[in-house]
């Protein structure tokens, strides 16, 4: 069966997370991915945080699946030529350089706009244009400056960062959206363009309930925090602990086996709708009809009380034997599952969310498929290239080069 994006050719600049992320969601849909490394040296997690001496480590090898490797020195004056034709032979470039690197390297949007008009051109940077355009970016500090870390831990606590690389990742899944809708646009304008991704306007998007409760506070105490009705507020919206960004309160709850279980927790969600079903099953059926619990109004000022009430029944319970019972009764709930726990877990096996992967010098790992599942563009994970295992098949193939000029290439130092 035929892949999505097939015969989109993408010539791909990207290294450490965030474009790397993009650039293998589109592989996944059928792209043609070359990713381009330098000489010698290649993306740097090739080399980050290994787990067995001189093999790709997992973090390269999770991130560029489904990726051809064509080693070429952008720098030289030979690598330049190869890739003016490789920007002419290719329908998208991404790029996640330090700001204003490509042109340095003689390549900016003019040149490449004028070497192939149809060229789509998409880059992940820190910040967008403003003070901060030219530093240099990494998840945690998007993190920091995009609304998240002060907005996420407890009260009494630091900010926090997230285990989620909303930062890295989550910018480039934005990017990825900007490029396909990017082509999309180019079926009718013939016009390639500009896509930019601020990874700190990324996190903020997906702060976007923060930023809602930021002017909620100006009328009032948020009061589906943790913070209502006994402690203070602030002027900026504060840590909310676990309490769920939404309109139904939630809290992260106890459950047996806690005592020495980092994880034996679960989510619950006192939903307005399922209240009685949740007074039954905790056997606190006086508070359905008692007008001090009967209403979500009435709940909020009491909402420590009543998820402490609630723990005492989910520690009689593990958490998966609490999610068995919850959920027949239609009460939103989730365990707290370990990276353990869903590295085992069958269904996501069934369905190619995580999968196994054989690498030749690294043999096999588990990786994480294709989040997004389509009935017509079928996705298989294939491992990550070593570094400039298909240059050549890259500069004959895509390129038309012959040996000659292959090997002079290779003798001017430009791949
Ligand atoms: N041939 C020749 N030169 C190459 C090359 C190639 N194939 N590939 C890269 N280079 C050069 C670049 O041109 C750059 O040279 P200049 O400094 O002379 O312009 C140099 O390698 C280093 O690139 P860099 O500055 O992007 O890399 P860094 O390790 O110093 O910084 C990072 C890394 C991530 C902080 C920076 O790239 C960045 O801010 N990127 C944008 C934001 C981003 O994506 N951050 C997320 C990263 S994931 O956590």
């Amino acid at each position: 069966m035929a892949k999505a994006l097939e015969g989109v050719r993408i010539l791909d600049f990207t290294h450490v997370q965030s474009g790397p992320t993009c650039t293998q969601l589109l592989g996944w849909f059928g792209a043609d991915v070359l990713k381009v490394e330098r000489p010698g040296v290649g993306d740097a997690t090739r080399g980050q945080l290994r787990d067995i001496p001189d093999v790709d480590s997992l973090y390269f090898t999770m991130l560029n699946h489904n990726k051809r490797s064509l080693t070429l020195n952008s720098k030289n004056e030979k690598g330049k030529e190869v890739l003016e034709s490789l920007i002419k032979a290719c329908d998208v470039l991404v790029e996640n350089f330090a700001p204003g690197a490509l042109d340095r390297m003689g390549f900016p949007w003019a040149r490449i706009q004028e070497l192939n008009p149809r060229m789509i051109y998409a880059s992940v940077k820190g910040f967008g244009p403003g003070p901060y355009e030219d530093c240099k970016v990494y998840e945690n500090v998007a993190q920091c400056t995009g609304g998240s870390a002060s907005t996420t831990g407890f009260d009494d606590g630091p900010p926090t960062v997230t285990g989620a690389q909303i930062g890295d990742s989550g910018t480039g899944l934005h990017l990825a959206l900007g490029i396909v809708t990017a082509l999309f646009q180019r079926e009718r304008s013939g016009r390639g363009q500009r896509v930019l991704t601020a990874m700190q306007d990324s996190v903020l998007n997906l702060c976007r309930v923060k930023l809602r409760d930021q002017q909620r506070l100006a009328h009032g105490p948020l009061t589906e925090y943790p913070q209502y009705p006994n402690g203070t507020f602030g002027d900026a919206v504060p840590r909310s602990g676990n309490a769920s960004g939404g309109g139904q309160p939630g809290w992260i709850l106890k459950c047996k086996g806690w005592e020495s279980d980092p994880n034996a927790y679960i989510y619950f969600i006192t939903q307005a709708a399922v209240w009685p079903a949740i007074c039954e099953v905790i056997g606190r059926q006086e508070w359905i009809e008692d007008p001090e619990y009967a209403t979500p109004v009435a709940r909020l000022p009491k909402l420590e009380y009543i998820f402490a009430t609630i723990e005492e029944w989910t520690k009689t319970k593990d958490k998966v034997e609490a999610m068995d019972i919850l959920n027949p009764l239609n009460i939103p709930c989730g365990p707290i599952l370990s990276m353990k726990e869903v590295a085992a877990e069958p269904s996501l096996r069934a369905t190619g969310t995580v999968v196994e992967v054989d690498h030749p010098t690294r043999g096999k790992y588990l990786s994480v498929g294709n989040p997004i599942k389509m009935s017509d563009s079928p996705s298989e994970v294939t491992r990550s290239p070593l570094l400039g295992e298909h240059t050549e098949e890259i500069l004959k193939g895509v390129l038309g080069m012959s040996d000659e000029e292959i090997a002079e290439a290779r003798s001017a130092g430009a791949i």
